[in-house]
């Protein structure tokens, strides 16, 4: 005994008459050129880290907050550079969401829990210095007189 249950679902298009609507169309030429001015902030800080996967995480952890345009962790300077707007958030929030995810600012300590679950490599020194000048080099012959 079989029972053989074809459900055939035959999708038929009535509606090739309402085609006609386009015949209507307004060409909205509102432009809205009022640019809403939002008020955006730069700022530079210290964030510990190791590698790529560290770089990835610190970024997308400052992403998640609400207002946030840019991040950018520098890994030879161990730090970041955000650009958010302040009228949605603030420095601490984005610290706060740097930290959440396991790194330390130079504010806050990193969360533990989160810490632990970075893959080895990410398990960064918690003596690293922050904020350094990494690569830019000046070149200080002044200093030595021979
Ligand atoms: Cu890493």
């Amino acid at each position: 005994m079989k029972k053989v249950i074809l459900s055939v679902a035959i999708m038929t298009t009535i509606g090739l008459v309402s085609c006609k609507n386009d015949a209507k169309k307004e060409t909205t030429n509102t432009e809205l050129t009022s640019v809403k001015e939002i008020a955006m902030t730069s700022t530079t800080f210290g964030v510990r880290g190791n590698c790529g996967m560290c770089k990835n995480t610190i970024e997308k952890a400052a992403k998640s907050v609400d207002g946030l345009v840019s991040a950018e962790w520098d890994g030879s300077k161990k730090q970041v550079n955000v650009s958010f707007d302040n009228t949605k958030t603030n420095i601490d929030a984005i610290h706060k969401a740097i930290a959440n995810s396991g790194y330390d600012t130079d504010k806050l300590a990193g969360n533990d829990e989160s810490y632990k679950d970075l893959p080895g490599c990410c398990q960064y020194d918690h003596t690293m210095e922050m904020s350094l000048k990494g690569d830019v080099k000046i070149d200080e012959h002044s200093g030595h007189n021979h």
